[in-house]
């Protein structure tokens, strides 16, 4: 406590800011930093939680900035001065996915959720002709969508990095080797009509994630789950994630955004604590989707979780609610659009592939009709290639019997100029025999709607 106290006094201290970047936030409930914006730039409102700088003139000013401070003890995320060198909104996109009844609809037509991940499109230092190259064999498959990663936590500034930690100060890096590359990926994404799905932060520890957080600002041997519950760092995950949902507000390209890929009470090297139970992360899960929604009415928001139910009774692991997820609980959350769930028998310790993997889907899509709101499943995946066409042929006749929303493999796979995308097993590349399998899938889940 006396530690947190020290370190929000210490933060407070050095958020004089002088006059907000372009593109930079200058006002709004709880903001405490420059509220006027450099020569070029007009102080917008937009909504009563975010004001901000943009380029010329304007007719509507905030008013935010006599808004009294917050009683939360909020750790400052500065964004740096550099301002945005591609164009992060274009006005003239078409319009926003949405969502009716358990469908996603674009433009008031249905819209088809089918295609892979790539969470490496942003985070390689890729040139554009690569970015370029992995889209076009992701169309090619049929993909109508790609989920990627909008996050990359690190505490020293080395390569291609978003969120520079430096104890309990944090900065986004909005330079070509930070943000850059994401609005590089929206751009080629945009040019190749794919839809991206964007996490905002990690369970595990690859890129970061959310021990970072916890272990920057309240030091080492944290419980995992302290990133759900501790409100400085509630307050940390907020600032990047206003910084990244506000650059982007009006970028149609973006489907939507999840609150972290897979969030679990437990972490890669971290544990969970002997209190951490599902009301934990349904609760995190309401107060972030809110907070996104607030500052941003275009996009669907989703938890991006594993999808893992709570079954009393059933001794089964994922569907035992020992977790961290109650992925019935949390699609009743009104905040949250649609819902997500991975799909990993082997990982899970679930040795009757096919047919346990279609009961996961069945029972999802059971979930979907109940709460009307759409369900995809946004990961999944087999490391055996010789039997992966056979049974993600199996899975997808699943998704599109039982009626699933769609769905997202994990994981794309190009040849690029310096070597193939990563491959932790499940990439499938266009030489893959399951890429025809795709194909097929993605054709026949589009003619289904
Ligand atoms: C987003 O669109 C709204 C409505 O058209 C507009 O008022 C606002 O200035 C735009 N914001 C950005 C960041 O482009
Ligand atoms: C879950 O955890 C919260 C916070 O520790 C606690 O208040 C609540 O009683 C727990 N619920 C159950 C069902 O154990
Ligand atoms: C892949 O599955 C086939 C068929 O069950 C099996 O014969 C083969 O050993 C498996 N390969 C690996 C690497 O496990
Ligand atoms: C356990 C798990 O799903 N780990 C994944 C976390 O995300 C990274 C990518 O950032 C994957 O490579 C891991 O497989």
């Amino acid at each position: 406590m006396i530690r947190t106290t020290l370190l929000a006094a210490a933060l407070l201290s050095t958020t004089v800011l002088a006059q907000s970047p372009v593109y930079g936030q200058c006002g709004g409930q709880g903001w405490t930093g420059a509220t006027t914006c450099v020569s070029g730039s007009t102080c917008v409102l937009m909504n009563p939680y975010y004001s901000q700088c943009l380029p010329g003139a304007a007719t509507t000013t905030s008013s935010s900035a006599t808004t009294p401070p917050p009683t939360t003890t909020s750790v400052k995320t500065t964004s740096t001065s550099s301002a945005p060198t591609s164009t992060a909104s274009n006005p003239t996109s078409t319009g926003f996915v949405k969502t009716s009844g358990t469908k996603f609809t674009l433009n008031g037509s249905p819209y088809t959720v089918v295609g892979s991940n790539a969470y490496w499109l942003p985070l390689m230092g890729y040139s554009t002709a690569d970015i370029n190259t992995a889209l076009t064999d992701i169309v090619n498959s049929g993909a109508t969508t790609v989920r990627t990663w909008g996050f990359n936590e690190v505490t020293s500034a080395n390569g291609i990095y978003f969120h520079l930690w430096n104890g309990a100060t944090a900065t986004v890096n909005t330079g070509a080797n930070g943000l850059g590359m994401l609005d590089t990926v929206i751009a080629a994404a945009k040019a190749h009509g794919i839809r991206l799905i964007i996490a905002l932060t990690n369970n595990w520890s690859d890129y970061g994630g959310m021990d970072v957080y916890t272990q920057q600002i309240l030091g080492s041997g944290q419980f995992h789950d302290v990133f759900f519950t501790n409100p400085t760092v509630i307050s940390a995950f907020k600032s990047y994630v206003q910084t990244v949902v506000t650059r982007y507000l009006n970028e149609s390209t973006i489907m939507a955004w999840e609150l972290s890929n897979e969030p679990r009470c437990g972490g890669s090297n971290t544990q969970a604590s002997p209190t951490c139970n599902n009301t934990v992360i349904t609760n995190w899960a309401s107060e972030m989707s809110a907070f996104i929604k607030s500052i941003d009415k275009n996009h669907l928001v989703a938890i991006g979780d594993e999808g893992f139910m709570n079954v009393p009774g059933d001794f089964d692991y994922p569907y035992s609610g020992t977790i961290g997820i109650d992925f019935v609980a949390n699609l009743a959350i009104p905040t949250l659009d649609f819902g997500t769930f991975h799909l990993y028998p082997g990982s899970w310790g679930e040795s009757n592939t096919e047919p346990w993997g279609a009961q996961w889907i069945t029972d999802h899509a059971t979930a979907m009709t109940n709460a009307n709101k759409p369900v995809i499943v946004e990961e999944f995946g087999i490391t055996n290639s010789s039997t992966r066409p056979t049974v993600y042929q199996e899975w997808y006749s699943t998704v599109i019997s039982t009626g699933l929303t769609g769905d997202l493999i994990w994981q794309a796979g190009s040849q690029l100029t310096n070597g193939p995308t990563p491959n932790d097993g499940y990439a499938i590349f266009p030489t893959d025999p399951s890429y025809a399998v795709l194909k097929a899938h993605a054709a026949a889940l589009k003619a289904r709607g």
